[in-house]
């Protein structure tokens, strides 16, 4: 039977995703009929991403579920017309991707490396050896599936990691905490402080002017999770105090970031435009054609969405 699958990821994303997506679903024994315009009564699974054309879900009367691209769900999750279970993406190629950045910035702000990189004035700054890892405890708030294969790299590296979730974690090298309570611990100790939460009601501004205050002084914050996860002038007046010594953020509330917002003039900020990682459409594919293939075998979905969570 052959198996109609909406491409609703966005038409500048077509071009990457349908080969391998064909491919995919090739590999994974399905027959589909892969498009990006299918009559809304005949799609069976629909390939999604923020900003699609698709925003009114009540057509799909025989769809079977939504797979997002993106392992942000915070753009859908909270749309009245979706009634279907809802997938988001875990790929490994965006998971590498992640590593491969918090890794890169964690280790420029341990290593004081902006001293060295950014003067080449002829003075010989040698007063500074940095630290090694062991002595640099970095803490992520997060430990889903970016947050645990950065902290399993970090703490390879030797850096001393705690991370922090919702739910009660159990990861080898890892020092967990989890919950309201554990979330002072986890801030406290960390000299760099890595934000990779989902976007929820409880999740925002979890970095405000009194979770800031638990930080070492100094403490560098790298977020490339979601904007809203902090408050952007609480973020400034800890920035210009010296409690926060440096923030790297890769997300913002905006984005783009208007050129005249403060964070792009901030000496001590660095932002980078929602590149941290990306879903690479080889892998990713293959994610959405194992999924499609368990739906049509009546098998439990991979990384659904718990809608009432909100991610
Ligand atoms: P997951 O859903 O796998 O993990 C989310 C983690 O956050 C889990 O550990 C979860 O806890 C924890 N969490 C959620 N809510 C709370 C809370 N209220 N208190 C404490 N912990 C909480 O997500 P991913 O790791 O795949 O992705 C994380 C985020 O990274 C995405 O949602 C997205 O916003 C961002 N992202 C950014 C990209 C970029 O390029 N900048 C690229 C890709 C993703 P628990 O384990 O208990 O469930
Ligand atoms: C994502 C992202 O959520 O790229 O996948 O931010």
């Amino acid at each position: 039977m052959t198996v109609n699958v909406l491409f609703a990821g966005g038409a500048d994303r077509w071009p990457q995703y349908e080969e391998p997506l064909r491919a995919a679903l090739d590999e994974a024994g399905v027959t589909a009929r892969l498009a990006q315009d299918i009559p809304p009564d005949q799609v069976d699974y629909i390939v999604y991403s923020p900003g699609s054309w698709l925003q009114d879900f009540t057509p799909y009367t025989r769809a079977r579920a939504v797979l997002n691209l993106w392992a942000g769900v915070e753009n859908i999750v909270d749309n009245p017309t979706l009634h279907l279970p809802l997938a988001r993406m875990v790929d490994e190629g965006l998971t590498q991707g992640m590593v491969e950045w918090v890794t890169g910035h964690v280790l420029r702000h341990h290593l004081g490396l902006d001293t060295h990189v950014l003067h080449q004035d002829g003075v010989w700054r040698n007063d500074q050896v940095p630290p090694l890892a062991h002595d640099r405890p970095v803490t992520i708030l997060g430990l889903g599936a970016l947050g645990r294969a950065c902290g399993a790299a970090l703490a390879a590296l030797g850096f001393p990691v705690t991370g922090w979730s919702r739910t009660p974690r159990d990861i080898a090298r890892l020092t967990c905490r989890h919950g309201a309570d554990g979330l002072r611990g986890a801030l406290e100790t960390g000299r760099i402080v890595v934000l990779l939460l989902p976007r929820t009601a409880e999740t925002e501004n979890i970095i405000d002017a009194e979770t800031l205050a638990l930080m070492p002084h100094g403490a560098v914050i790298v977020n490339p999770g979601r904007g809203p996860l902090v408050d952007d002038d609480a973020l400034l007046a800890a920035l210009d105090t010296g409690q926060i010594g440096h923030a790297t953020l890769d997300v913002f509330r905006e984005e783009p970031l208007p050129p005249e917002h403060p964070f792009w003039a901030h000496p001590q900020v660095t932002v980078t435009p929602h590149i941290a990682s990306e879903t690479r459409p080889a892998s990713a594919a293959r994610v959405i054609a194992e999924n499609v293939r368990r739906g049509e075998a009546g098998e439990a979905l991979l990384h659904l969405v718990d809608r009432d969570r909100g991610y």
